[in-house]
């Protein structure tokens, strides 16, 4: 889902092939409600979430969706310490709420981030709040180091690298992703690539996509760009997916992000 593009006419994203809309309609929050069963979470045990979507102005339940991304519903998931990050699609059930199973895995505070469009709205990402109790619950935000190094996970090897080398606030930042080996990296649902960047105090999330894919260096390796505005000064960690071979990879960056000065 891109935001930023628009068109005069009904069609097709140019840029991640997503059906346009017509018209502009007036940006509207649709609240979110979430209920867990049990209703007390626990740390480890299964949880089902089910995610009720009103209308802003008559509170009755959100039926009509449209899809981004092949899918209805996109959820984040990320804990306080931002140790933890789930993406995850949660089923649409008959009454048009939509319904997932997780854990989670110890006492905290986490964020549940909804990412969806109502038909006749504009795209929506709403965040709430969850609290697994237990011992060693903090609801301190997360101390992070700057973590800027190459990262591994299931079958590829990613470097960041960015322009400017030291992200500003409020500026555009070009993200540069080199993934290694450069064979097999495909699509993961509707996108080359998928992007969640969080303040460490949680406040801001951004979730974006791909702006350009390229093979530099003679196809040594995969260039996947990501452009972004960093709303504020401090730390964000920033999670990337790419697919490769049907093996899905989330490696996460901590990038500190200054100001002006
Ligand atoms: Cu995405």
């Amino acid at each position: 889902m891109d935001p930023d593009v628009r068109s005069k006419a009904p069609g097709f994203c140019p840029r991640c092939g997503m059906k346009l809309v017509a018209g502009i309609p007036d940006p509207r929050e649709y609240p979110v409600r979430i209920l867990t069963t049990p209703r007390l979470l626990k740390p480890g045990a299964d949880v089902q979430l089910d995610f009720r979507v009103e209308d802003p102005k008559t509170s009755k339940p959100v039926r009509d969706f449209e899809i981004m991304h092949e899918k209805l519903f996109h959820l984040f998931v990320v804990s306080q310490d931002l140790r933890f990050f789930v993406h995850e699609h949660p089923q649409m059930q008959p009454d048009a709420s939509f319904r997932l199973g997780m854990q989670f895995p110890e006492p905290g505070v986490y964020r549940v981030l909804s990412d969806f469009y109502p038909k006749g709205g504009t795209p929506q990402l709403i965040a709430n709040t969850l609290i697994v109790p237990g011992p060693g619950l903090k609801f301190t935000p997360a101390k992070l180091r700057a973590d800027l190094g190459p990262q591994r996970s299931e079958n590829l090897e990613v470097e960041l690298s960015t322009d400017p080398p030291q992200p500003i606030a409020g500026l555009k930042t070009l993200m540069f992703f080199r993934l290694k080996p450069n064979d097999g990296i495909e699509p993961y649902i509707g996108a080359m690539g998928h992007m969640l960047a969080a303040s460490a105090d949680l406040i801001d999330m951004i979730h974006t996509h791909p702006f350009l894919v390229t093979d530099p260096a003679g196809g040594e390796f995969k260039q996947i760009q990501f452009n972004l505005i960093f709303p504020r000064e401090g730390m964000y960690r920033v999670w990337v997916q790419f697919q490769r071979k049907g093996a899905v990879n989330t490696v996460a960056f901590n990038v500190p992000v200054t100001v002006l000065k």
